[in-house]
């Protein structure tokens, strides 16, 4: 009889190859050695370290899809989403701040980018150098980004860019700014921005109750001037910020059952050493039935990114199938989150004990890159061929 692996019954880990093995160990070394030790803080203080994007850069976790020409690891999608994995294990916003770098940074630089800007901004943005962030929300504008109002007004040399974006991860600390604006046509362009340019400033937003150890917030741009050489020159429309949400869905649906993951595993050794009525909680149906039903989200999910992840190393993931994963695997998280918080009592509220900061982490990322509702109007729109979020 086969023997059963309450932390891995599907047996994910047999399923890596060995580079994606170790991959994975250096992530998750780093994640438990660097950052979990500085997370309670950090979240607590509404605290966002820098620093990280060095010390993930160093260990080649920023890009890690991106070529190594320009910086970036090289590596497969599996690996990537081990590392988002391993992130969002220890807290949501660390993986946040890293997907952003990654896969809403340098993605649209290496696949729409000149020579000249891939040369320029991806080795700086790999190694943690320079901090950037993706603006495509704006205040008016979050689930139908098609209706965005930012404008870039073509001028002698380049584009006036004037408007507003909303809730941008990392940008009060960011270098580069990729931001999507409308040009004179109408159509839907990528600009390529830096710290310092004139009438482009990055206020922080305060008092975000999830997501606490990463910063957010707006990018203003008041007739900011963005050289031509700064433009992305052929993509239009939204198929530009949305082969960059492609990836970074994608991580975020490993990055969710990482962070389903520690709250199970928290709830299930709490259960174990907390005896009410003379025996262990987990001496009870009721929460037994908790703890299986946690796994089994947790081992379908895995199974679920695992094999887009393959499906995308292959080309052959309809981007349906990511709305399928970061849908479930976001809602199913936070299910997890909800429960494993109840099963410890007064102490599951408490950020001491990790659950409630994944729980209200959870909540963010159930609503970024697409709500959960949004990425079912996708997934009907796409079985039905009707659009029910549009005329
Ligand atoms: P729709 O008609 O669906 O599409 C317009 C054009 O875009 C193309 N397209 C895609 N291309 C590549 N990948 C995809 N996933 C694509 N989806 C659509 C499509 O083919 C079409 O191209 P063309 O050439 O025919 O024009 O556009 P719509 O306006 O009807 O879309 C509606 C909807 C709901 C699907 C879409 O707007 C949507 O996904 N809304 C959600 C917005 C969102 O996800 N925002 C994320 C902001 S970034 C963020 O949250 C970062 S948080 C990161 C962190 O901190 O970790
Ligand atoms: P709305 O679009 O107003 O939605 C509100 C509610 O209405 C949701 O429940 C939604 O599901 C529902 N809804 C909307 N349309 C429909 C419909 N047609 N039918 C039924 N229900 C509908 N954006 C960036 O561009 N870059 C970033 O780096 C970034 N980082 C973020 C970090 C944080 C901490 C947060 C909170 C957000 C971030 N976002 C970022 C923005 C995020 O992508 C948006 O919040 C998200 O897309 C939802 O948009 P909204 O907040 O405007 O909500």
């Amino acid at each position: 009889r086969a023997s059963f692996h309450w932390d891995d019954p599907l047996l994910l880990d047999q399923q890596l190859t060995d580079e994606e093995r170790s991959v994975r160990d250096a992530a998750q070394a780093y994640c438990q050695d660097r950052l979990a030790t500085r997370v309670l803080e950090a979240f607590r203080h509404e605290k966002t370290d820098a620093a990280i994007f060095r010390e993930m850069g160093e260990l080649g976790l920023l890009g890690a899809t991106i070529p190594e020409q320009y910086g970036g690891a090289g590596l497969n999608y599996i690996c990537y989403g081990l590392v988002a994995r391993e992130v969002e294990r220890v807290d949501s916003g660390y993986r946040s701040m890293m997907s952003v770098q990654s896969s809403l940074v340098m993605v649209p630089i290496n696949e729409f980018g000149t020579e000249a800007q891939k040369q320029k901004y991806l080795p700086k943005l790999a190694a943690g150098e320079w901090i950037g962030c993706f603006g495509l929300t704006e205040p008016n504008h979050g689930s139908d980004p098609g209706s965005m109002i930012t404008r870039a007004k073509k001028v002698a040399g380049g584009y006036s860019i004037s408007g507003a974006k909303m809730w941008i991860t990392n940008s009060p600390i960011a270098d580069v700014f990729v931001v999507w604006a409308k040009d004179d046509e109408g159509a839907i362009r990528g600009f390529i921005l830096e710290k310092g340019w004139k009438g482009l400033s990055a206020p922080a937003i305060h008092g975000k109750v999830g997501l606490r150890s990463s910063v957010t917030g707006e990018i203003v741009m008041d007739e900011v001037f963005c050289p031509e050489e700064n433009a992305f020159p052929e993509v239009r429309g939204l198929k530009g910020p949305f082969t960059c949400l492609n990836s970074a869905r994608y991580g975020i649906a490993w990055g969710a059952m990482g962070a389903a993951e520690d709250c199970f595993h928290r709830a299930r050794q709490y259960v174990l050493d907390r005896k009410q009525f003379g025996r262990p909680l987990a001496a009870n149906q009721l929460v037994q039935k908790k703890l299986a039903d946690m796994l089994t989200e947790i081992s379908l999910g895995l199974q679920g990114v695992l094999q887009l992840g393959r499906m995308k190393d292959a080309g052959t993931a309809a981007v349906e199938v990511t709305s399928i994963l970061k849908r479930n695997n976001c809602g199913k998280a936070l299910d997890i989150a909800r429960v494993a918080r109840d099963m410890m009592g007064g102490n599951g509220i408490s950020d001491e004990f990790g659950v409630a900061r994944h729980l209200v982490n959870l909540e963010v990322v159930n609503t970024y890159e697409g709500t959960h509702d949004v990425h079912a109007l996708i997934l009907g729109r796409a079985i039905t061929g009707i659009a029910a979020f549009s005329n």
